[in-house]
């Protein structure tokens, strides 16, 4: 596959751009290799500047439910650009997008729109020490939500793939109220309440650990965790930007009957453009300024285009049967996968959720991942970066890093679904006959 254009622009980009991206899980270092640098999308392909497609399963991580440039969004935007890009002011927009969100999220009453996911878990917490007067906050270890200082601590996604320790230049007075646990384990989570009695002002976690890959939580994990919120005077938070209407129409709390005090979102409310988004209770939301003290504020917040693409995405997302369909997609790909590795004797664990799934090549068989401790020591990365390029050279394009996730869109076809499914046997039969060839 020629990578000549890709390979000389992200050469010019490192010149001007730390790493040479906006982001540092796309610049491939967790599976190495020049990373594609996209002319375009369309549907559920995306061709980059060498003129290669490829079909697209990362989806701009996750905000891309109708694939890309989906017709109804493209109109409304074009139309929408015709009145300005940005006003400073209220719109109907904003309130229409709240509504729509109100409607469908059981646990939201009230809305509060920003720029990022980022800044929505960084202001769900500044509210729940507002509402709690309280200082310390629990986080998983893997579970990532954005690059707030107080959220950097053991975190997963970009972190992760990098394996770095954290990160420099944030000081041990933003983290050292932030307490943190493994994933799926409620005990850890009851000690540090016992520990830290009335000190606690949330605990917010992944309703689905989607940044060190693909972990389920435990039956019986995320009710224990609001149970103890409710009982110890903290906050629960979901962190849904990823989970948001991909999960389930009504995000994973709406599938599996949680009731946040406060949820976060973000991706698929934007359609693709800048959007974050927390909400909850009335009477916690209420403390919001202008309504009330705890500050919070953005030149941006609430853009009339991320609002539009977020309303058209939406609208058309929830056409009779659309998600369903999807769901459906994501399953037989996810079980595909699985059932290809399984044939072939390669260990290697897959798990899937309404239109999100993922995996993880395992480094022997029989192990089961659960949390971030376990996926660090039984992810095969190496295996995964080789699926990873065998699978793009071939066209499939999935997220250049072991611990991240990988989306569905309404645009996907069953012809591709089959045609991936074949592609991954293959791989996995060549990875058989390497390994048993020694
Ligand atoms: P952003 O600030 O990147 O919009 O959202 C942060 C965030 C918060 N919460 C969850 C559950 C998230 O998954 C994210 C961001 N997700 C990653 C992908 N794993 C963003 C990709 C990137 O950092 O480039």
């Amino acid at each position: 596959m020629n990578t000549s254009e890709s390979a000389r622009l992200f050469a010019e980009a490192q010149q001007v751009i730390p790493g040479g991206v906006n982001s540092p899980v796309r610049a491939f270092r967790g599976v190495g290799g020049t990373p594609r640098f996209i002319a375009s999308g369309s549907g559920a392909w995306m061709t980059d500047v060498d003129g290669n497609r490829y079909l697209d399963y990362v989806l701009s991580w996750g905000p891309l439910a109708l694939g890309h440039a989906h017709p109804a969004v493209v109109a409304a935007l074009t139309e929408a650009l015709q009145r300005g890009t940005s006003y400073g002011a209220p719109t109907k927009l904003e309130s229409d997008l709240a509504e729509r969100i109100i409607a469908t999220m059981p646990a939201v009453e009230m809305v509060r729109f920003v720029n990022s996911g980022t800044e929505a878990t960084m202001s769900a917490l500044r509210l729940a020490r507002a509402a709690t007067g309280r200082d310390k906050i629990v986080k998983f270890s893997g579970c990532y939500h954005g690059h707030a200082d107080m959220l950097l601590v053991q975190a997963g996604s970009g972190v992760a793939t990098l394996g770095l320790p954290d990160s420099p230049g944030v000081p041990a007075s933003a983290t050292s109220n932030t307490l943190t646990a493994e994933y799926n384990d409620l005990t850890a989570v009851e000690t540090l309440f016992a520990h830290y009695p009335d000190q606690i002002a949330a605990v917010i976690v992944e309703p689905i650990a989607a940044n060190m890959g693909f972990v389920m939580p435990a039956p019986g994990f995320l009710q224990g965790i609001q149970e103890l919120c409710q009982n110890r005077g903290a906050l629960f938070i979901l962190d849904e930007v990823m989970t948001g209407f991909r999960v389930a129409p009504g995000g994973a709390q709406g599938d599996w009957g949680l009731d946040p005090d406060i949820t976060c979102l973000g991706k698929v409310i934007g359609g693709g453009l800048p959007v974050g988004a927390y909400g909850g209770k009335r009477e916690i939301m209420r403390q919001v300024a202008p309504a009330g003290p705890m500050y919070q504020a953005g030149t941006l917040s609430g853009n009339p285009l991320a609002m539009t693409a977020g309303l058209a995405t939406l609208n058309a997302w929830f056409e009779s049967g659309v998600f369903e369909a999807v769901a459906e997609q994501t399953a037989r790909l996810a079980t595909g996968i699985q059932a290809s590795a399984d044939t072939a004797g390669i260990p290697l664990q897959s798990g899937h959720a309404g239109t999100m799934f993922g995996f993880y090549f395992l480094n022997e068989p029989e192990v089961a991942i659960t949390d971030y401790a376990t996926a660090r020591q039984h992810a095969d990365t190496q295996r995964y970066a080789d699926f990873f390029h065998t699978m793009l050279d071939q066209g499939v394009y999935f997220a250049p890093s072991q611990f991240e996730a990988a989306f569905m869109s309404s645009a996907h076809t069953d012809a591709d679904i089959t045609d991936t499914i074949d592609k991954a046997a293959a791989v996995m039969g060549e990875m058989a006959a390497e390994t048993a060839g020694g």
